[in-house]
């Protein structure tokens, strides 16, 4: 076992995973309900640093303004109480049939009218709870059919509700930015924005996408047969991780949402190596240093209980995998093996400074395809060195 989480290791879960109660489109509830101020005080217990919730985990859909008010002071009481911190908020527009064809891509004109004031209201709300994250899931912005969207006039939407929604929070002087997250299918056929690259390719079409980044999650991007850690790199390397999403997927399926690491475990362990000790070449590249931020759902076939943990063992798993990502850094086997799998060449810009492209285009430099193609790289043995440390 290992040690005890604090709140130093900014680990953070939305209310709605502990809170799930295990409803499911072929099954009712198998855990009772509780009232969001009810799950506080024993994350604290657990060592969690923070909490994140839709505007709907906390009132209902159709609440009065008394009702919100009551309800957020309540819940904040709680997380006072405890020390916890609420580190992101975000907005439902997907549970109420309203949003079955999207929320700010609906087709219906006044279905979007209501889905962005729902959002901006939301971003209030962020705001006046202390979030610094606001992340837009898009879960019902999409189709089932291909010739139900006109794609050019949903992208058109798209961004006009995003940049209508940053443009709102610069103009509030809120500190808030947004994250995105993609998702591939579920609930929709297909989701706009089903990958961190498409993702990442709206936001540069974005008016305010300077405030816009991402909140990558991990069984969402195996659901497109990616690779998380790819997603988080790249994401990195353009200055966009705002946020992330940990659990854990087995493969091409439904959106399994198992606690982190009970998914594919080599693949968590780059990834927790990724967010702990950065990019191999470059120790003051760029980080990420936001909270570690679980999404997943405690098996419905669990008690109460098992809720606990459930977020015990995503805590646990990520600290595990951080001795063992650190470990595999400092061994010098490793150190050895990188060097000679050319991982820290890489870094070497491919140009001489200043080389002119007509001089590079006829240099003779002798080099000899056939002889570097004879050229070992050894990534086996690096492999399999990670795998000692992660199991060994
Ligand atoms: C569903 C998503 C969802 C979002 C949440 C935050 O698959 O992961 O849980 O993360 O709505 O916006
Ligand atoms: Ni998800
Ligand atoms: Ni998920
Ligand atoms: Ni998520």
């Amino acid at each position: 076992m290992t040690r005890q989480p604090t709140t130093d290791d900014k680990f953070s879960f939305g209310l709605w995973t502990v809170g799930w109660t295990g409803t499911d489109p072929f099954g009712l509830p198998t855990r009772p309900t509780l009232a969001p101020w009810e799950y506080t005080e024993r994350l604290a217990e657990l060592g969690v640093w923070g909490i994140t919730f839709h505007d709907n985990d906390v009132f209902p859909f159709d609440a009065d303004d008394a009702t919100k008010e009551r309800n957020l002071a309540r819940l904040k009481a709680a997380t006072d109480r405890c020390g916890l911190t609420v580190e992101m908020v975000t907005t439902n527009t997907f549970t109420h049939p309203v949003f079955k064809d999207g929320g700010l891509t609906a087709n219906d004109r006044s279905i979007r009218r209501f889905g962005l004031r729902k959002i901006l209201r939301a971003v209030d709300l962020a705001a006046q709870v202390g979030a610094t994250t606001f992340v837009m899931w898009g879960g019902r912005e999409g189709s089932e059919y291909d010739g139900s969207k006109d794609i050019f006039a949903a992208f058109e939407r798209y961004k006009e509700g995003l940049d209508t929604v940053a443009g709102y929070i610069k103009s509030q002087g809120y500190d808030l930015r947004i994250a995105l997250e993609p998702k591939p299918n579920e609930p929709r056929g297909d989701i706009f924005l089903p990958t961190v690259g498409h993702a990442l390719a709206l936001i540069a079409e974005l008016e305010h996408g300077d405030i816009v980044g991402l909140n990558p999650e991990t069984g969402h991007e195996q659901m497109a047969n990616l690779n998380y850690t790819h997603a988080l790199g790249q994401a990195l390397w353009s200055g966009k991780l705002f946020h992330i999403d940990l659990n854990g997927q087995r493969g091409l399926k439904y959106d399994q949402d198992l606690v982190f690491g009970h998914g594919d475990l080599v693949s968590a362990f780059f990834t927790v190596d990724l967010l702990e000790n950065g990019f191999p070449s470059y120790p003051d590249g760029p980080r990420y240093t936001g909270p570690r931020h679980f999404d997943y759902k405690p098996a419905r076939t669990e008690h109460l209980t098992g809720v606990w943990e459930s977020a015990k063992a995503c805590m646990a798993t990520y600290l595990m995998l951080a001795d063992k990502a650190r470990a595999f850094r400092a061994d010098s086997r490793v150190q050895e093996a990188m060097a000679y799998s050319g991982v820290l060449d890489l870094a070497q810009p491919t140009l001489e400074d200043g080389e002119s492209i007509e001089a590079f285009l006829h240099i003779d430099d002798g080099f000899d395809p056939d002889k570097a193609a004879e050229r070992d790289f050894g990534f086996v043995r690096l492999q399999q060195l990670a795998l000692e440390h992660l199991i060994g």
